[in-house]
């Protein structure tokens, strides 16, 4: 059975091959997937496939890739056919994520690539970033239903020193089995919203830059990360302070562990904390 997204694609052209679809959706950066149609008919869309519904048609291909070429090759490429949620009365169709079809070639650019290559087993992944640069280990957490997580911090029992420099958390250090920040671009920090039942510790850091003890961005008269022995996206200072002093549970010193308010306080550093990300689609 052959389906086409029902979403309005971004983009409609005739072309002639499959590559030159896929490069049109490469070189627009909104573009997360292509449709090709063996009659020449190329469809970009910025709506990832496992999110789109699909309808019956005869002839045509799904494709989805983020915009991934490295070093002149195609990294990933990942083909939707065969099996879908549908009832052949309903013109709908929904997408199953287990019946995927995947072909991947070359190396993953995100732990979505790393679930879809082996499927459901966490750990430390090679990956290359979206912009081309150079090949990173990173830590990936699958979960069952819900997708993959790219972990960007751990804190698990102290072995790691968290009190470091602006640059040492712009590159990232520690070990990734264990301990660690991951390197990262953003850091000005963006969130959406809050759930779960920890308490929401993090909103009021919004939309701050990260201080560390040798760079001080925040709104404090004083520099946070010194003040309360971490690095963070202080405001004035701070409700939570996960990089702060791996203290092991209750301290008289106020708001210089691994601290998140909402839940245990400003005297008490959590044991074991992981920060991580994944794509809004899931
Ligand atoms: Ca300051």
């Amino acid at each position: 059975m052959d389906l086409k997204p029902v979403e309005i694609p971004t983009q409609q052209l005739n072309v002639s091959s499959k590559m030159v679809c896929s490069t049109k959706c490469y070189n627009d950066v909104t573009c997360t997937g292509f449709f090709y149609n063996y009659d020449g008919r190329c469809s970009t869309f910025s709506a990832r496939f496992h999110s789109l519904t699909f309808v019956n048609e005869t002839g045509t291909q799904a494709y989805e890739h983020g915009g991934r070429f490295h070093q002149d090759i195609w990294t990933v490429e990942r083909r939707y056919e065969g099996k879908w949620d549908c009832n052949m009365t309903d013109s709908d169709c929904s997408f199953l994520q287990e019946d995927i079809f995947v072909e991947v070639s070359g190396v993953p650019t995100d732990c979505y690539d790393v679930m879809l290559s082996v499927a459901g087993t966490s750990g430390v992944y090679t990956i290359v970033s979206r912009d081309g640069g150079a090949p990173i280990n990173v830590s990936c957490e699958m979960s069952s239903s819900k997708g993959s997580w790219l972990v960007i911090q751990r804190r698990t029992n102290g072995l790691e020193d968290f009190y470091k420099k602006w640059k040492e958390y712009k590159d990232g250090f520690g070990d990734l089995n264990n301990e660690f920040w991951l390197e990262q671009d953003y850091f000005r920090l963006s969130l959406g919203d809050y759930s779960g039942d920890a308490g929401d510790s993090l909103s009021q850091q919004n939309g701050y830059r990260f201080t560390a003890k040798d760079v001080d961005v925040d709104t404090s008269k004083s520099n946070c990360a010194r003040k309360y022995h971490g690095a963070w996206w202080y405001e004035n200072c701070h409700d939570s302070n996960l990089n702060g002093q791996y203290l092991r549970g209750t301290h008289s010193s106020r708001a210089v562990g691994v601290n998140w308010r909402a839940w245990r306080g400003y005297n008490y550093s959590l044991k074991r904390t992981e920060m991580k990300i994944r794509p809004m689609q899931f």
